[in-house]
């Protein structure tokens, strides 16, 4: 296995007869997750994904497994819950600069994961581990889980990429911030965006973030700032690479997790830094073309027309 990864994954209803929740009649049921989505990133691109989570055992939860398992990623570490419901989210697209979303999912079956829920001779497989700073903000349950993941991945030589992915209506941002900054200390990635790395040091300065987070013990920092691209930093280097363009963002939920889908891949094709940061720049643009957390996310012939690169090359 290359990747394992470990979060929540809703079901997401989506207006269809207005934008706005308070006159629509219909919705779309479609899911989403942030690490379902890196997940489905990767698989699109030919890598064998794992996913640790928990659904409720009701009918959202197993439709939402089978959607999952027919994506390519293997859920054989994902566990049906029988006192607690799938969560469920909605999100109203008004725009594609203006999405609103409303949880349901306090006390979902994913919030009751706990450390003992991890099997680490499943982890031990996997090259990296992908969490995101989603997870720790379900409970203090799921936040021990995240600490014990990092604790089996450092055991077993996994490097871990991590995600800030804040999220300021699941906690509050003094723990937030003290549970975010403690995670990147244990992360050999990290891919914060410039805000997230402001709210988390009080800093606006790229460059200044970038040697924070190496700082506090990081190998690599990827410091994304939306669609202009993004800057990397190791102890060594520093460079930006400019994103590309698109006509209009129809939906940009998930563009994050495109976008550390393209790292993680281009980690695992052991492409030179530049070029990984080029390819999450691109997966993360194409997510934002489709309605949907995950739908736009390309397969390597999709990506390589939308990167422009001859066509038979590895890319
Ligand atoms: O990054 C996109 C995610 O935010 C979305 O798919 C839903 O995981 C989700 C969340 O917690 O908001």
């Amino acid at each position: 296995m290359d990747v394992v990864t470990i979060g929540e994954t809703m079901v997401v209803l989506t207006p269809e007869s207005s934008p706005l929740m308070r006159y629509a009649h219909s919705y779309s049921r479609k899911f989403g997750g942030a690490e379902t989505n890196v997940a489905f990133g990767l698989t699109r691109l030919g890598h064998q994904v794992g996913w640790i989570s928990k659904v409720g055992d009701d009918e959202f939860g197993k439709s939402l497994l089978s959607f999952v398992r027919g994506e390519g990623v293997d859920v054989s570490e994902v566990k049906l819950e029988k006192t607690a419901q799938t969560g469920l989210y909605f999100k109203e697209v008004r725009s594609g600069d203006n999405v609103r979303v409303q949880y349901y999912r306090k006390g979902s079956a994913a919030s009751t994961m706990s450390p003992s829920d991890l099997n680490e001779a499943y982890i031990a497989k996997a090259k990296y581990l992908h969490i995101t700073g989603i997870t720790p903000a379900l409970s203090e349950s799921c936040y021990e889980t995240i600490i014990r993941v990092i604790e089996i991945a450092k055991a077993n030589g996994l490097k871990i990429v991590f995600d800030p992915n804040l999220r300021k209506k699941l906690w509050s941002e003094e723990q937030a911030r003290k549970v975010l900054l403690e995670i990147a200390a244990l992360a050999d990635i990290i891919l914060p965006g410039v805000d997230e790395g402001t709210f988390m040091f009080g800093e606006t300065d790229p460059e200044t973030l970038g040697q924070l987070f190496l700082d506090q013990g990081a190998q690599v920092v990827i410091l994304k700032t939306g669609a202009k691209g993004a800057y990397y930093f190791t102890k060594d280097e520093m460079q930006f690479v400019p994103g590309f363009k698109v006509k209009t963002v129809i939906d940009p939920v998930g563009a994050g997790d495109g976008f550390a889908a393209g790292v993680i891949s281009g980690l695992l094709d052991e492409l030179p830094l530049e070029e990984v940061v080029k390819r999450a720049n691109a997966v993360g643009a194409l997510a934002t073309q489709v309605v949907g957390d995950f739908e736009g996310l390309p397969d390597r012939e999709e990506l390589r027309q939308f990167m422009c690169e001859p066509t038979g090359e590895d890319i």
